[in-house]
């Protein structure tokens, strides 16, 4: 976990906007001495940050990396409550698994768990999320909101809806949402989340939020079964992103509909979503776990829930379920 002096030093670089901070400014401000200070530099350095250094001057950022590391997402950083602590790692099995650890121990809310790759990434129904070293967003983000149990889904619409409006600013690509939470572009997946809960008896403990978004991925980082049905920001728009760049306008917007949630419930976030849906007023299937609809989806309710209406003008209330667009 990334300390609090290393905290302070990035969002001084940051509010520096490219000007040299000395190294007696930055031990002043983080009260630590002058060698603490060149550490700290000294092991971003070693994380791939290029330091100018000049004397009577001071330090100023030329280069970042292109990874994840929480040093990187927290430069620029603009959000209060979500990355207020930042988990990295090279390699893990999933960040989900992480963020549940970290969340039974009690780690603030807003806490985000980020990697390069995930060996065991996970889908819904266990189903397998597949996690290219470096090429994509792998993260979870441990929320603990006030709410009732069934109003937990829709914590997966509001993350839809930051998804598509971050992806839309970062890359200029307008991707759309296939309730409940994939995200689409030109019918292939660029994006996928996964929502799990942490609950006792009626109380909600945690909501453990993970997403994955394809970001610059070639054809070939795709296994062969993915190739036809997945797609990344690199394959659609012919140049790459960088990651850590949409990753804090992520948790910037998210934070923003989260708060506005919080404040207002869920009818914003809905007509949000309504925006960028492209299943409503089409003929899907749902397929459910007690088996398969077939329908219109004629929208959601006040609280996310996809309404269907079969041929015989009855109607349908899907909390939980895989959509096809259905050919007839
Ligand atoms: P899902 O169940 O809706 O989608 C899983 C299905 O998507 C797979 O069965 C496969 O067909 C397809 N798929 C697998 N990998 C990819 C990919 N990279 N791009 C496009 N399609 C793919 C979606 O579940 C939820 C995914 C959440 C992933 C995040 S990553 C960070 C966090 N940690 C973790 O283990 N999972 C979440």
């Amino acid at each position: 976990m990334q300390s609090e002096l290393r905290k302070q030093l990035l969002n001084a670089f940051s509010n520096a906007d490219g000007e040299y901070l000395s190294g007696q400014y930055l031990a002043d401000l983080l009260g630590c001495s002058r060698t603490a200070v060149w550490k700290h530099i000294e092991e971003l350095r070693k994380e791939g940050f290029e330091l100018e250094a000049v004397r009577k001057k001071g330090y100023r950022i030329i280069k970042t990396p292109e990874k994840v590391t929480a040093d990187e997402i927290r430069l620029g950083l603009k959000t209060k409550l979500l990355g207020s602590l930042i988990h990295y790692e090279e390699t893990v099995d999933s960040t989900q698994k992480i963020a549940q650890k970290l969340a039974y121990k009690g780690v603030p809310e807003g806490t985000v768990i980020v990697a390069e790759e995930q060996l065991k990434g996970r889908g819904r129904l266990a189903r397998n999320w597949h996690s290219a070293k470096s090429t994509g967003i792998w993260m979870s983000i441990i929320l603990r909101p006030n709410i009732p149990i069934p109003k937990a889904p829709q914590l997966t619409l509001i993350t839809a809806v930051a998804a598509v409006q971050a992806i839309e600013e970062v890359s200029g690509i307008r991707a759309h949402i296939k309730w409940p939470n994939d995200i689409l572009i030109n019918g292939k997946k660029l994006a996928g989340i996964l929502t799990e809960l942490q609950a006792e008896a009626d109380r909600i403990f945690s909501i453990i939020i993970g997403i994955g978004i394809n970001a610059n991925q070639k054809a070939e980082d795709f296994p062969e079964e993915l190739r036809s049905i997945a797609t990344s920001i690199f394959l659609e728009k012919g140049e790459p992103i960088k990651r850590a760049e949409l990753i804090k306008v992520f948790l910037s917007k998210l934070e923003t509909l989260y708060l506005l949630y919080l404040e207002k419930g869920f009818h914003p976030i809905k007509l949000l979503w309504e925006s960028y849906a492209i299943s409503i007023g089409k003929q899907i299937i749902a397929r459910t776990l007690s088996g398969s609809i077939k329908g219109t989806a004629l929208g959601i309710t006040e609280d996310g829930v996809l309404i269907m209406e079969d041929k015989l003008g009855e109607k349908h209330y899907i909390y939980s379920a895989d959509i096809d667009l259905s050919a007839d």
